[in-house]
Order: C-alpha cells, then sequence, then structure tokens
C-alpha cells in the first residue's frame, strides 16, 4: 500500500461505516480504479469526500501520485461521470476474493506428524494455522518450541516457533521473523509457514540448511496481529490494522507498524487519525501488541543479538532496507545491506522470473514512522532489518487478494531468496 504525506494527514471523510458484529462486508460488484493524480491529489481528494462508499481511498498508493480507489456499485455511474484519468484495475473485487477460494479446512495426518504440502495449496482459518504449528513443532521436538511474547487487544496468544540446531536451543544469533502485522495481507503467514516447514523439513538432510540451523537461532511470529486477521476472515476481507478501539473516537484500530517507540513522534509518515488505515496511536507503543513485541524483540537483542529481521508484507514485490522514517538517512552498513538485497532478488526471481526491487524503504516506497525495521535497525541493532512486500507487483487491482494458485509459487522463490541471504550474510 502505498500513501503520501498528504494522504495520511488528511482526516478521511471517507472512512467506512462500521459493519455490524460479525456481519461480513460484501465486495461484490465494487470496481478498483486507479487515478492519475499528478499534483492534484488534493483536489481529487475533495471530489471523492462526496462518495460515502469509498472504502479504500487509501487502498493504494505509489509515488507517481496515482491514486487507488474501490468504488461501491451504485456510486459507479457518478463516479465515473466525473471524468478523472483513470485505469480499471479491477473490475468487480468480490470476484478476485472468490477467486481467492474459500478457506480450505486443514487435512490434518495426525498430531505428531509432519503436515502435508498440500496446506500451501490453499489458505486456512487462523485454528487451523494454530494447529499447523503444533502438528509441525511436534514433529521436530529436538529442534524447535512453541512460545508466546504476550496477548494481543483480544487477549489471544502472540505466538512463534522458535528453531535450533545443534548448538543447542537458544546459542547462536537471532534470525527473527514477523508476518501478518496487517491483517489482509495473508500470503505472509503461508510464506513464513513454508520457510519454517523447509527448515525443520532439511535440516540434517541438505547440507545448506543444515549448515544455517546449526548457525542461528529462529524466532518466527507468523501472526503478530492476530486479532486483525481473525477479523480479516470473519469481517472484514481487506482489513488492515489491530482491533483496538480508543475513547475518542468510534473508529476501531491501530497500524502496529506505525506504533514502534521510535521516530514516532515525527511528522508525516503516519496518521493521527484514528479512522486512517494508518494510525499511529496515541502514544509510541501504546497498543497491547506493540508492547509485547518491543518486549520480546529486546530481549533477543540483549541476548545473543538478532543478525536478520524480516516483516514481512504485501504487497508490491520490493525488498525494503532502512530507513522509513527519513529518505536521506542510510543505515551504517547500507552498501553491504544493498548488495545482498541485490543478490537475494536475483535468487528470487530464479524459480519464475519473478522481480522484486530492492532499496531504502523512504526513498523506494513512502514515508513512514514508527515501523518496526527502523526500532530494528537502530534500537536492537539488528545487522539486517527488511520489509519483503509479497507477490503481486503493484499495478495488480486486487494486490492484497492472491489467488491460493500463487501461494505456493510466491512460497518457493521467498525459499530461494532466503536460503542464499541466511548461506551469504
Ligand atoms: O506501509 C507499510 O507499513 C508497508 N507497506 S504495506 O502496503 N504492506 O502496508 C511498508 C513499510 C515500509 N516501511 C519501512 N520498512 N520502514
Ligand atoms: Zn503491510
Amino acid at each position: 500500500m502505498k500513501l503520501t504525506a498528504a494522504l495520511l494527514l488528511a482526516p478521511l471523510a471517507l472512512a467506512a461505516a462500521a459493519p455490524k458484529p460479525n456481519a461480513h462486508i460484501s465486495y461484490d460488484g465494487y470496481k478498483a480504479y486507479r487515478i492519475s493524480s499528478g499534483q492534484n491529489a488534493a483536489s481529487i481528494r475533495n471530489k471523492l469526500a462526496k462518495f460515502a462508499a469509498v472504502q479504500f481511498n487509501n487502498f493504494n498508493f505509489n509515488p507517481n501520485q496515482a491514486l487507488d480507489v474501490a468504488i461501491a456499485p451504485d456510486e459507479i455511474p457518478a463516479f465515473e461521470i466525473l471524468g478523472l484519468s483513470t485505469e480499471v484495475m479491477s473490475q468487480d473485487l468480490g470476484a478476485d476474493i472468490a477467486q481467492e477460494g474459500p478457506l480450505a479446512s486443514y487435512e490434518r495426518v495426525s498430531a505428531q506428524a509432519v503436515p502435508s504440502l498440500t496446506w500451501f495449496n490453499s489458505y486456512h482459518a487462523y485454528n487451523d494455522h494454530i494447529t499447523f504449528f503444533n502438528d509441525l513443532q511436534a514433529a521436530y521436538p529436538q529442534n524447535s518450541e512453541i512460545f508466546n511474547v504476550g496477548k494481543s487487544v483480544q487477549g489471544r496468544n502472540i505466538f512463534g516457533i522458535h528453531l535450533w540446531g545443534s548448538g543447542g536451543k537458544g546459542s547462536k544469533p537471532a534470525v527473527y521473523f514477523h508476518g501478518t502485522v496487517h491483517a489482509r495481507e495473508w500470503i505472509t503467514a503461508k510464506v513464513v509457514e513454508y520457510i519454517t516447514y523447509q527448515l525443520l523439513v532439511e535440516y540434517n538432510n541438505d547440507t545448506a540448511v543444515t549448515a544455517i540451523l546449526n548457525n542461528y537461532d529462529f524466532y518466527i511470529l507468523p501472526f503478530v496481529n492476530p486479532d486483525g486477521f481473525v477479523y480479516s476472515q470473519t469481517s472484514d476481507r481487506l482489513w488492515r490494522k489491530n482491533r483496538q478501539t480508543r475513547s475518542t473516537s468510534s473508529c476501531v484500530g491501530t497500524d502496529v507498524n506505525r506504533n514502534w517507540p521510535y521516530k514516532w513522534e515525527l511528522p508525516g509518515g503516519a496518521s493521527t487519525n484514528p479512522c486512517s488505515e494508518t494510525y499511529k496511536g496515541q502514544a509510541a507503543g501504546d497498543t497491547p501488541e506493540n508492547k509485547a513485541l518491543v518486549n520480546f524483540t529486546q530481549t533477543l537483542a540483549n541476548g545473543k543479538g538478532i543478525k536478520l529481521y524480516i516483516d514481512w508484507h504485501s504487497y508490491g514485490q520490493y525488498i525494503l532496507l532502512p530507513y522509513g522514517y527519513n529518505c536521506q538517512a542510510r543505515a551504517a552498513n547500507h552498501a553491504r545491506q544493498n548488495s545482498l538485497a541485490s543478490s537475494v532478488a536475483a535468487a528470487i526471481a530464479k524459480p519464475y522470473g519473478t522481480r522484486f526491487t530492492y532499496g531504502p524503504s523512504c526513498s523506494t516506497l513512502y514515508t513512514t514512522t514508527g515501523s518496526s525495521t527502523d526500532y530494528l535497525t537502530d534500537v536492537a541493532k539488528s545487522e539486517l532489518a527488511w520489509t519483503i512486500e509479497l507477490r503481486p507487483t503493484s499495478s495488480s487491482g486486487n494486490g492484497f487478494v492472491l489467488p491460493a494458485s500463487q501461494i505456493l509459487p510466491s512460497s518457493v522463490e521467498q525459499w530461494e531468496g532466503i536460503k542464499y541471504l541466511l548461506a551469504a550474510m
């Protein structure tokens, strides 16, 4: 998702009406447009303010100032009469969501057995993901453990799986992954699960993987925003934030990737409006999810240290390096991070030719304050701290809704990239 500073700071008159509890928002007949806005973003935003049903005025925003919007079926004629310069990105968002496929039931082999690879043929409900991790862990008790770092707003465990090799539990520097900080980015949990799966299955089988697991302790958290993920499955497929309420607003949710207590206070990279998709919260680190994650991150930093952190997102096919808060700032080891990213992009491209763009987050995408990777770089001193935006490219209209048939290829190409990185770094 891309936004400009102007859009981030503007109070959003277009916020979606709160859904009834448990009601599933339908996007049937919603048409997604990319509006080329040039320098006229503000005036276009004013014109769009009339459209109560524009659900995602900040659905996506790219650097050459194109505004992506989703328009409800009954408002399409009035929108088209505006005569804006548009390109249709999706004829029907509801149809895209339907094409994603129904949530499959988990084909469990047995409680102690390695799950079947059919897991990667479809999307699954949150509880099935928990069972998947429990089963995978139970199959490799000598090299893995499930842990919790704390609880979400609604009291769900923020869980992870810890993997280690021959040095024993906790003996090596950390490789640290977060998935699903943004609820609607469903592909991220699947990719993180595939990487976890390959590390365990190939340990003592493939010499490169054996060396990797002997060199690092992995701390993999597939759902750092579990409430948001569940809400995206039960109520609103395109939900992004957590599910925290605030006494000052009827809008729900804080963006956990704008709430980290580092450079949080700077203007321009997050919103102070609780109705915005990038709401930063009332104070740095004031979401329960963030408190738990900061606390756990510091435990790793104060232990054997963090070698690599990856925050998995979608979409756009980017490898984003520090920093988000300032477009001129570069990590002290930027040259090395950049050259590793270039080789990782080449490794990702090997299986299917998928192209990933790499570079510093702010200058490649947009400004972000209070984001995880800036905290990991400067406060937790992670040697490498990347955001990876998975498939599809930013010109796809249904970006967060990736067909289930792409779960496996997305995972396979990321596994190639990660295997390269873990051996070379
Ligand atoms: O805006 C975000 O949080 C990320 N994009 S998304 O469309 N998945 O929401 C990008 C974060 C990039 N910022 C940093 N890496 N600092
Ligand atoms: Zn994201």
